[in-house]
């Protein structure tokens, strides 16, 4: 045992560690990438493998340059006219060095700023070949992927954890092109028409006044819009649920939300919905957690991204889709397809699992990769095409626009993480930032001087060709009368929840709903509620001390649909952080071996004592990555409790932390005189979750088996 080094801390910022004393240039190394890192492709510009190493992009040499590479002997002291002196305008270093300083920054994205990124690989089973016919869907294709996930409303700096629906966007460098998926983590859209989206994004974003609140729904002019636009209730009720407060962005579902229509290789056509299922299973923090967390760690899905990642825990999602068929009039069992606050029940239509999504690396550098990647619905690949879905219409036009401004001109898709991975022969020229040197003199088509090229496929079949869907009908702003179903599936999703998950949003629709100063935005939202359903109403109304008002409509007849709830399986514990407190009084022998155990197993185990530094004795050597000074409760999905861990009386920051597990039905385990702590902390002996064992040995099953329901959610009494 104690010749086995001691486990890392997750998160270490370099690969070597650095010396204490002053760096020698004399020991100039270059500088060594993090094995848990990636970088974009070396491809062209236009889409050449360059066979360059990947770091190539990076800093070369070992001595300080200008951009131009002149060697600089020194940068700390501005050229100046005597010592004490006003500084030199010919000093270039300073300027350059200043000026571009100046302009570091780049415009936030007006929704979705606060994002993280990871490279991957996505693996095509193939049994999406006979409905569609992209190259990357045949059988056993290893596509390369970026995907960023996303909160909506928060600036970039904002927290994590915040309630929001999340993004989940995946680019895919496919043999014909790039592809990307940019959807959600809720599968239906707050309107149904893409011309509200700057009204229900000024809404939702902080008043203009103040500028406050950050990354929040719950404010007037939030609901003000949705009371007012109905068609909104369905989302509203997804991020009311625990969806919109996610454990991880491994534990959560994606959506492509719209329809889409995929055509095979005989030009048959289909109608599919896209999801990504994680392998993980889909699990959320409870509110306070995620209340407490945006100011504990605001970085954390952030971090537990990247800490997975690194730990080799690589997330895992895999693409299904829901597969109807392509009627004239776009309908599903009554559903209309077109209309983003729908869904189509999996009960309905199963999600047919087509491929895996892998998710291997780190970014090497957060701006060039994560900031600058720039996702279009647009970019699509032969065999995937777009329906008339009005939302969808309107995404076609806004994210190539967007870019214009955010990422300073047209060649944004030069930038090397937005580069295809295939051949690119445009006939754009010139711009800002242009890094191609196009050769040839005769970027039109067709030519004759420049050999012809580029040639379109013409109709060899090779090109994208949009489905020829017949178009009629007047010119009208209109919506079609299957539009006005707002209340359907809004209690579709209440019915299908279970009393925790029913709870849960009833105390988040409270919380937001309290936040808002205006009583009657409050009153117009629960005659919306009313119109969902009568229990859901009732309890939210006592809950803002307001009398439940009656529905305006009959509840519709709907089948629950099961597949909406997150609760009632069992589900892998892979990359589940678990604290493991020790002590001078704990078995070291114990300790390290529990948490040799189940960072082997694929979680990450850390342990906890009252002081930093290192723990000896029993021969044995353990690091303490959390001291009592750092620790956390919401960091850990599960607390171990060693024998001997708390002193007598106990730290009272251990009293705090046991008891906000116990609030937030988080596993306890522990082993010997671990029951102390928990009876100090006012832990009842019978609460679910919570097992102690007589010695170390044995604490491994009931802790692997209550990390597989994710919580001890009995824990809590419902009103259901
Ligand atoms: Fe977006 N959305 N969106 N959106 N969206 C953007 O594009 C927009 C919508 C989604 O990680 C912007 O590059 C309009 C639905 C994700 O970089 C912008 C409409 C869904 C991301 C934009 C919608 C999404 C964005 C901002 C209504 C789920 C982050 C910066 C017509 C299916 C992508 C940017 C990333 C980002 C416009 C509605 C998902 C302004 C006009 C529905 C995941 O172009």
């Amino acid at each position: 045992m104690a010749s086995l080094p001691p486990e890392p801390i997750p998160g270490v910022p370099t690969a070597s560690t650095p010396t204490s004393g002053r760096p020698d240039p004399a020991d100039a190394q270059p500088l060594v990438p993090k094995p848990d890192q990636q970088a974009p492709e070396s491809v062209s510009p236009t889409g050449s493998p360059t066979g360059a190493p990947p770091r190539s992009r990076a800093q070369s040499g070992t001595v300080l340059t200008t951009s131009v590479g002149l060697p600089l002997r020194d940068t700390d002291h501005s050229l100046k006219a005597g010592e004490r002196g006003p500084s030199l305008l010919q000093d270039h270093h300073l300027r350059e060095k200043i000026t571009h300083f100046d302009h570091e920054r780049i415009p936030e994205r007006v929704v979705h700023a606060r994002g993280a990124g990871a490279h991957g690989t996505f693996l095509s089973y193939g049994s999406a070949a006979n409905l569609c016919r992209a190259s990357f869907l045949a059988a056993e294709v290893e596509t390369p992927v970026f995907v960023r996930f996303s909160t909506v409303l928060g600036s970039r700096g904002s927290a994590d954890t915040v309630r929001d629906t999340r993004g989940f966007a995946t680019k895919f460098y496919t043999d014909e092109g790039v592809f990307d998926l940019v959807g959600n983590n809720m599968p239906v859209f707050f309107i149904q028409d893409g011309i509200k989206f700057p009204d229900v994004v000024h809404a939702a974003k902080p008043h203009p006044d103040r500028e406050i609140p950050q990354a929040q729904s719950a404010h007037d002019t939030f609901w003000d819009f949705v009371s007012l636009h109905t068609e909104a209730t369905h989302h509203v009720m997804w991020a009311m649920s625990d969806r919109a407060i996610p454990r991880s962005y491994r534990m959560m579902e994606g959506f492509g939300v719209h329809t889409f229509r995929l055509v095979n290789a005989d030009g048959d056509t289909a109608l599919v919905k896209f999801h990504w299922k994680p392998l993980l299973g889909v699990h959320s923090l409870v509110w306070e957690e995620a209340q407490m967390l945006a100011g504990f760690d605001p970085d954390f899905h952030r971090r537990d991204l990247a800490d997975s990642i690194e730990a080799g825990a690589f997330p895992q999602y895999e693409l299904g889709v829901q597969v109807m068929p392509d009627s004239e009039d776009q309908m599903f069992e009554g559903i209309d397809l077109l209309d983003p606050t729908k869904i189509v029940p999996e009960e309905l239509a199963p999600v047919q699992p087509i491929g895996k999504l892998t998710l291997t690396g780190n970014t090497t550098n957060f701006f060039a990769e994560t900031e600058q990647i720039a996702f279009h619905l647009g970019n699509l690949v032969p065999g995937i095409d777009v329906t008339n879905d009005p939302l969808l219409q309107a995404r076609l036009f806004s994210y190539l626009d967007t870019q214009l401004t955010r990422l300073g001109g047209p060649n944004f898709n030069q930038l090397p993480i937005n580069r295809a991975q295939s051949p690119v022969n445009d006939m754009l020229r010139d711009g800002m930032h242009q890094t191609a040197v196009h050769e040839g003199i005769a970027p039109y088509q067709p030519n004759s001087l420049d050999g012809g090229l580029p040639f379109t496929t013409g109709t060899s079949g090779a090109g994208f060709i949009e489905v020829a869907q017949p178009v009629s009908g007047p010119k009208v702003r209109q919506a079609p009368a299957s539009f006005d179903d707002h209340f359907s599936q809004p209690r579709l999703f209440w019915l299908s929840l279970t009393d925790v998950e029913k709870q849960h949003l009833v105390e988040a629709f409270t919380f937001e709903l309290s936040k808002c100063y205006e009583k009657p935005i409050r009153q117009r939202q629960l005659s919306v509620l009313a119109n969902v359903d009568p229990d859901l109403v009732a309890r939210v109304a006592a809950g803002l001390g307001m009398p439940a008002p009656a529905a305006e409509y009959e509840p519709a007849e709907v089948e629950p649909s099961p597949a909406l709830s997150q609760l009632g399986q069992s589900w892998p514990t892979d990359g589940r952080v678990i604290g493991l407190l020790a002590g001078p009084g704990s078995s070291l022998t114990d300790v390290a071996a529990v948490q040799q155990a189940l960072n082997g197993n694929g979680m990450t185990c850390l342990v906890i004592a009252p002081v930093g530094g290192e723990l000896e004795g029993d021969g044995v050597t353990v690091t303490v990555q959390r001291s009592l000074a750092t620790a956390r409760s919401v960091e850990l999905d599960a607390l171990i409790i060693s024998d001997g861990a708390a002193s007598t009386p106990p730290d009272p920051r251990l009293l705090v932390m046991v008891s906000e597990l116990l609030r937030h039905c988080k596993a306890i385990v522990g082993w010997g005189s671990a029951n102390e702590l928990l009876t100090a902390a006012g832990c009842p002996p019978d609460a679910a979750g919570v097992v102690i064992t007589a010695d170390a040995a044995e604490i491994a099953e009931p802790l692997q088996q209550a990390l597989a329901q994710h919580r001890a959610w009995d824990r809590i009494a419902t009103a259901g």
